[in-house]
Order: structure tokens, then C-alpha cells, then sequence
């Protein structure tokens, strides 16, 4: 069975110093190299926001980071501007060794709607196209890792589930934001949808 390595947003603002900084997110750096060379079929997402994205805060009327609010239709927290496309923030963290990836894969391209999972944007319905290039490769299993483990690392684990992939998620080689009981939740939905989640990272 084919599996693939799926590293979600590793990049500069989602680590210390950064715009939306995850504790610790570049602690997993080390960890995440070592999975990706040991990875047959290798997938970078890269959080890639225009400045007038729909999920920053800013570009709500009163509201601040943090807030919930409504972004194309589907409610969810607006945030802090990151990742805004062709920043140093929206780079991945320099010691990810990106030129073993296969495949790059953007999103949140579309200011008016988000896209916290790997597969489908946060309508739920419009693919990124994933799901038919894992498929043409012949890969049945995926193992997710990366920041943050309460948003886009378990939207892509719960979505690769529904779409019927066998799926784990390396615990020890993600960090999460943990606000506001969002870890929990992830959990609960990981768990329903039958995500394995794992502590240790040998592939
Ligand atoms: C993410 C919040 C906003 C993530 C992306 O990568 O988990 N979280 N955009
Ligand atoms: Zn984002």
C-alpha cells in the first residue's frame, strides 16, 4: 500500500516569531525531515492568503483575531493577518527541507472563502485537486503532520478519511493552537471519523 507524507503549513508565521505563532510549531522541523525522507509520496501545503483574505480579522467591520465571524458564507474564527502570498511569513520555516516534496500544494487562494484542509475548502465542497493526484499515484494511506494539529492538520486528516484513505496522524510531529476548546474538538472529530492518531513518528 502507497502512502503518503502530508506536511501542513510549516512555514514562518505559523512558528515562533511569526503572525499566528503555534507554541513550539518549529519544534516538529527535525522530525517532519526525517519522515519526508523516509516518505515514498511526499505533499507540502502551503497557507497562501491574498491581504484582503475573508479570515483576517482586519478585514472584518469591529472585529478583532480571534472573533468568530462568518468568511464566505461558513462561520469560523477570523485571525490575525498571515501567510499572505509571496511574504516572508507565508515561506515555509527555513530548515523544512522542501526540495524533497513532490507536490506543493497552495491554498486559500480564494479571499473569499478559507481552506483549512488539504482536500476541500471550508465550503466543504470545492476540491484542491489532492484527492485526484494521491489517487492517480496509487496511494491508500496518508500520514499527516504539521501546524496546527486543532485546524488544517485535522480538517485534512478528517477529510482524507471521508474520501475513504486510510489515514494516521504523527502526533509527536505536530503542535496545535489550542484555543477556546478547539484541540478537544479536533480530537472528537479525528476520532469519529476514524483518523489514527499516533505519538511516535517512524513511517
Ligand atoms: C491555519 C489558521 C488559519 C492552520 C491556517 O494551518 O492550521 N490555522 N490558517
Ligand atoms: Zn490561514
Amino acid at each position: 500500500m502507497t502512502e503518503a507524507l502530508i506536511v501542513v503549513d510549516l512555514q514562518n508565521d505559523f512558528c515562533p516569531g511569526g503572525a499566528l505563532p503555534v507554541d513550539d510549531g518549529d519544534a516538529i522541523v527535525p522530525l517532519v525531515n526525517r519522515l519526508l525522507a523516509q516518505a515514498k509520496v511526499r505533499i507540502l501545503t502551503q497557507d497562501w492568503h491574498p491581504p484582503q483574505h475573508g479570515s483576517f480579522a482586519i478585514n472584518h467591520p469591529a472585529a478583532h483575531p480571534f472573533d468568530r465571524g462568518m468568511v464566505g458564507g461558513v462561520e469560523q474564527v477570523l485571525w490575525p493577518v498571515h501567510c499572505v502570498q509571496g511574504t516572508n511569513g507565508a515561506e515555509f520555516h527555513p530548515g523544512v527541507e522542501t526540495d524533497r516534496a513532490d507536490l506543493i500544494l497552495r491554498k486559500g487562494r480564494d479571499g473569499a472563502l478559507d481552506s483549512y484542509s488539504a482536500f476541500f475548502e471550508n465550503d466543504r465542497v470545492t476540491p484542491t485537486g489532492l484527492d485526484g493526484y494521491l489517487r492517480s499515484r496509487g496511494v491508500e494511506t496518508v500520514a499527516v503532520v504539521g501546524l496546527a494539529l486543532d485546524f488544517c492538520v485535522a480538517a485534512t486528516a478528517v477529510d482524507a478519511a471521508g474520501l475513504g484513505y486510510l489515514v494516521r496522524v504523527i502526533e509527536s510531529a505536530c503542535r496545535a493552537i489550542d484555543r477556546d476548546g478547539s484541540l478537544t474538538a479536533a480530537r472528537a472529530a479525528m476520532d469519529k471519523a476514524g483518523v489514527t492518531i499516533e505519538r511516535e513518528g517512524d513511517l
